[in-house]
């Protein structure tokens, strides 16, 4: 354990269980001195989160479904008496109806089209325009999870891919209208990991062996990797860098066949 985040607030949006990408970020985080603050989306949640989150002494734990609004004042207003100011916000949330991550793409209703997006893009702007007067003159770092989903055909992910691509673009907005107030934002592009989100994904077995016997690392990643580069994004190392997308893939991003 380290304290170059000592002194520092973090939010992390998206903890369901332990092997959440989101619970590998918040541990890389808390490992550097970072005081952190976690959501539950829904009431089923919340034990598993209240449990994982006593494993880091001085969390808080706190509702919020990000689709409503209500709940997103509560969040930051529990925050600003709590915490006061933050440092880091760690977006790792999506959402699609299961029946819109197979078959057709031209198939997606418009409802589920709508879905994916207030949850999976749109909750990324609402998130950040709470926490910026939190972040004031504290060199703030904003950190969202994608997938290569959004640039290239990955079979049934469909909508979410669509999603995706509106959350990469929101990125590069975020930092352009952040930048000048010191607050940084980036996306880490993960590799496929075995969460509670790929889960009965078909064919996702398959994908990870591609990945396995592709890759230029010729192995898949694990979420641990995506928390390291999630700190490393939430630190002074990466002072200089904004509006990127950094791949935590193995590699697998640069193959052309
Ligand atoms: P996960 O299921 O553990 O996390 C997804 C989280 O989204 C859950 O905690 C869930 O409660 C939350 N969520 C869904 N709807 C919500 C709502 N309305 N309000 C608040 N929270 C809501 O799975 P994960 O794989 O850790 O996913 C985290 C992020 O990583 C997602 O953005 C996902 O797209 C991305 N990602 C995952 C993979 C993968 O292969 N697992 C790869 C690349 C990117
Ligand atoms: C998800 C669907 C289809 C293919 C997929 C995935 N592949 C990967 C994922 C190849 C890696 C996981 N991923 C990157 C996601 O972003 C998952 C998002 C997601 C998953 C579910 C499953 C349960 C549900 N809704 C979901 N909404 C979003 O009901």
């Amino acid at each position: 354990m380290g304290d170059s985040l000592a002194g520092k607030y973090g939010l992390i949006l998206g903890v369901a269980n332990k092997r959440s990408i989101a619970w590998s970020c918040a541990r890389a985080l808390a490992d550097q001195g970072m005081r952190l603050a976690f959501n539950y989306a829904t009431e089923r949640l919340r034990g598993g989160v209240e449990e994982l989150a006593a494993e880091l002494p001085g969390s808080l734990v706190l509702p919020c479904d990000v689709t409503d609004a209500a709940q997103i004042d509560g969040l930051f207003e529990s925050l600003k008496r709590e915490f006061g100011a933050l440092d880091a916000l760690v977006h790792a949330v999506a959402f699609a109806r299961r029946e819109e991550l197979a078959g057709d793409f031209f198939d997606t209703s418009r409802e589920g089209y709508m879905i994916a997006h207030e949850v999976s893009a749109y909750s990324l702007t609402a998130m950040t325009r709470r926490a910026v007067p939190l972040m004031e003159g504290r060199s703030g770092s904003i950190v969202t999870l994608t997938y290569i989903g959004s640039e290239r055909v990955i079979p049934n992910y469909n909508i979410m891919g669509i999603a995706k691509a509106a959350l990469e673009a929101s990125v590069r907005y975020l930092a352009h209208d952040l930048g000048p107030r010191g607050i940084r934002v980036n996306a880490v592009s993960a590799g496929p990991i075995r969460t509670l989100s790929a889960s009965g994904v078909a064919g996702f077995s398959n994908i990870l062996d591609e990945i396995a016997s592709r890759a230029p690392l010729r192995r898949n990643i694990d979420a641990d990797e995506v928390g390291d580069v999630c700190a490393f994004l939430c630190s002074h190392a990466s002072r200089g860098i904004t509006g990127s997308t950094l791949y935590v893939d193995a590699g697998y991003h640069i193959m052309g066949v």
